[in-house]
């Protein structure tokens, strides 16, 4: 199947449009308004929940047992004896003509059987909290059919189900007021039960039947493909008090030859009974549907307005001006919690994971990026360290390992924000600590810096801690002892923006340029291997990333960071960056390490990885690890390679060079790693949707190689592009003005603060 088959993408609705339900694995959108979500696929399975999907997760959704992408959010469509459904999954029986189509925050799907065609749009509002699903019906006969809308239901907290439902499911009810199916979750011991939803789904159309208990409607030995009720043309009538819920509706519809007919249902959520009834009778209302999503468009054509381009290149083009911020956008919404890959079990909001997710939403939305920094903040000590993950949605405790690079992270996203306000405001913003007391934004970025000071190693690099970045170094310190040379390059990283910041503020900022200076001379004389520079230093002394090593002798972050911190020498940086092509890039993007370890290295006993070769984090091409490698060439003035290190990485172009059934993925989204070529899946995508490459591609993208950056008074217009691609044009939108510049060379110039609400500039 050639790739035009497969899918097309239509940058005039800022769409891709799939044409095969079976794609290599299930390609997802995440439908949402900031309280009820829901991750749809391009087949109709998928998972919704409210707020939390920890805690108040709505339906099943299994996600490696077979049959895949499945449960989901499906209408039965019984035409005669045939039993089809519009997004394809999950009957046997599939549309003679179909396509679906993800867009901006909704998924749609066109369908045709038997002279029946069907549209079913699937998005979330922000009228209500429910999950849309709207469907127009047109047949070229008369026709008589009977709908079932059905969502199988689950406990509301996944990890509970999987220990305890043999009690807990008879604890639930599910059953009918005023034809609207609810249901209510209500478990011993669960959290927060006060600000637990009820669950609804209702229709526009009156039902004539519905069931409540999933055994009853789908039947013993069988499934979503096949639920009994359907094939037998009515429900039951079940509730459930006890045992597994469901929701399923029957609703007959006469369909008049080449009459439209529309009916909508939703799946919501609200607080009582009596919310219930109004929110669906609010749904019901005539325009509801068309309010919801005109308004779910407008916000997302305001939204990516902020920041466009027009280039040659149309595949980075859309990138940039589409795909690339709305998956950032998703990520600072769902930090790395539920994607296809991840459960949505434990992991809450990363603090350095979210973190750098903020540098994406800076700017977009300094508000909501303020906003989720303050949280982050609030996982601080007094002493400057900071908890790895936290879950204010749940309010369970945080995971609180201390890792090198946290604290350094939320130092980086304060200077952004006040770095694109143009004023230093938000460092008064009063957080409170995690331990005890509150303290200034300031306050608490100096803590930061405190923190790193005081713990360095014998050697005078930051300690490793529980590891820095680089989830797998955890093994390089179990003694305490082991020093992370990468969180020498961080911490260079923030120095400068904290004695920036400092003389902004009319404070002396020299400590933080002689602190910065002490780490430099470290990288330079001690990090430094021949070629590059070395990665961190074990628990004995051991230099890891060496030339002498007999594994894993090159590492890339430390490569690009001494780039991004400015440390060691611009000869030593640039022949690192040589070292980086040369040993570590391959056409499907830029290997984190090389050569893949062993997994008895360096000793059995304290072996770093236990990753397959290739996998992972041991030697696969780590994408979020890329995007600061095009920002160190981009820096480095090195045009052709950065955008060459930007554009192999793009998903469509992975997609095409791995091929459609090796890379697997989504065409749109980064993933967060492709297993390299010490494997044999090279080329194979994993972990898309949620990964840190979102925001730090769109960062080099817009802020490197097209080189539009704020700066205190104004944009500074750094391009690093290809004479190739030249010109390009960007419009930004900064501080309220709107900025129009054309790019004709690589030419770095500085634009002053407009007076006019629209300004046009020539580079
Ligand atoms: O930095 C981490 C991140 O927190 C989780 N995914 C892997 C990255 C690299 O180890």
């Amino acid at each position: 199947m050639s790739q035009k088959e497969q899918y097309t993408f239509c940058d005039a609705e800022k769409e891709i449009q799939i044409n095969k339900y079976d794609t290599p694995t299930p390609w997802m959108n995440y439908l949402s308004n900031g309280t009820f979500h829901t991750m749809l696929s391009q087949a109709g399975g998928g998972v919704a929940f409210y707020k939390s999907p920890q805690i108040w997760r709505i339906n099943h959704y299994r996600f490696f047992h077979l049959p895949t992408d499945r449960s989901g959010f499906y209408t039965y469509i019984r035409d005669g004896e045939t039993v089809w459904c519009p997004t394809s999954e999950p009957c046997a029986a599939k549309p003679e003509q179909w396509q679906a189509a993800h867009g901006m925050g909704y998924t749609r799907y066109e369908a045709k059987r038997e002279g029946l065609a069907v549209n079913a749009l699937y998005f979330v509002g922000e009228l209500e909290n429910c999950l849309i699903m709207h469907l127009q019906l047109k047949s070229d006969t008369d026709k008589k059919i009977t709908l079932f809308p059905y969502v199988e239901l689950g406990m509301m907290e996944f990890m509970r189900e999987l220990q305890w439902q043999c009690y807990n499911k008879h604890q639930l009810s599910c059953y009918n007021r005023e034809d609207i199916l609810i249901y209510h979750y209500a478990v011993e011991n669960q959290p927060k039960p006060d600000e637990t939803p009820l669950v609804y789904f209702a229709a526009t159309l009156p039902a004539a039947g519905f069931d409540c208990d999933r055994d009853e409607f789908v039947g013993s030995y069988r499934s979503e493909e096949n639920p009994k009720r359907v094939e037998e043309g009515h429900c039951s009538g079940s509730t459930l008090y006890g045992g597994d819920p469901c929701f399923a509706l029957e609703i007959p519809i006469e369909l008049k030859a080449g009459q439209e007919q529309e009916v909508t249902i939703f799946l919501g959520t609200a607080m009582t009974e009596q919310a219930v009834i109004s929110a669906v009778q609010h749904c019901r209302e005539q325009d509801f549907v068309k309010r919801s999503f005109d308004g779910l468009k407008q916000h997302w054509d305001t939204y990516l307005s902020r920041f466009s381009c027009e280039m040659k290149d149309k595949t980075a083009e859309r990138m940039i001006n589409i795909w690339n911020p709305y998956q950032a956008e998703r990520n600072f919404q769902f930090s790395r919690n539920i994607s296809y890959y991840a459960t949505g079990t434990f992991r809450g909001v990363g603090v350095r994971d979210t973190a750098q997710d903020i540098l994406a939403m800076i700017p977009f939305d300094t508000k909501r990026a303020r906003e989720k920094l303050n949280l982050l903040f609030t996982q601080q000590y007094q002493d400057g360290h900071c908890n790895h993950y936290c879950f204010p949605t749940e309010g369970w405790d945080p995971v609180t390992r201390t890792h090198s690079d946290n604290h350094l992270w939320l130092v980086m996203a304060a200077y952004h924000i006040c770095l694109e306000e143009g004023e230093l405001s938000y460092l008064d913003t009063q957080v409170e600590f995690y331990d005890s007391g509150r303290g200034t934004v300031w306050e608490h970025m100096k803590k930061s810096i405190a923190f790193t000071v005081s713990h360095l190693g014998e050697r005078g690099f930051p300690l490793m801690l529980a590891s820095d970045w680089n989830d797998m170094l955890y093994r390089v310190c179990t003694k305490g002892k082991g020093e992370s040379i990468w969180t020498s390059m961080q911490f260079g990283t923030v120095l400068p923006m904290m004695e920036a910041l400092a003389e902004r503020r009319g404070e002396d900022g020299r400590l933080y340029r002689e602190i910065y200076e002490a780490q430099n001379r470290l990288v330079t004389e001690t990090a430094w291997d021949g070629a590059w520079f070395r990665r961190c230093i074990t628990d004995t002394g051991r230099m890891i990333g060496s030339e002498k090593e007999p594994q894993a002798k090159i590492w890339l972050n430390t490569q690009s960071w001494s780039v991004i911190s400015g440390m060691g020498t611009p000869n030593q940086q640039k022949t690192a960056m040589d070292s980086v092509y040369r040993l570590l890039n391959t056409p499907l993007g830029i290997k984190k390490i090389h050569p893949a370890m062993t997994t008895d290295y360096p000793s059995k006993e304290e072996a770093l990885t236990c990753y397959n070769k290739g996998c992972g984090e041991n030697g696969s091409v780590f994408c979020h690890a890329n995007t600061w490698a095009v920002i160190a060439e981009a820096k480095l003035k090195h045009a052709d390679r950065a955008w060459e290190y930007y554009t192999q990485l793009i998903p469509a172009n992975a997609q095409k060079y791995a091929g459609q059934w090796r890379y697997k993925a989504e065409p749109y989204v980064y993933a967060s790693n492709i297993f390299g070529p010490e494997s044999d899946k090279f080329g194979l995508a994993n972990v898309s949707w949620l990964t840190g490459t979102a925001a730090w591609m769109y960062i080099a993208a817009t802020q490197y190689l097209l080189g539009i950056r704020p700066d205190w008074d104004g944009l500074i217009v750094d391009p690093c592009l290809p004479a190739a691609l030249l010109p390009v044009t960007v419009h930004r939108r900064f501080r309220g003005k709107m900025y129009h510049i054309t790019i004709h060379q690589n030419r770095k110039a500085k634009i002053p603060e407009s007076a006019l609400p629209e300004c046009w500039v020539e580079i």
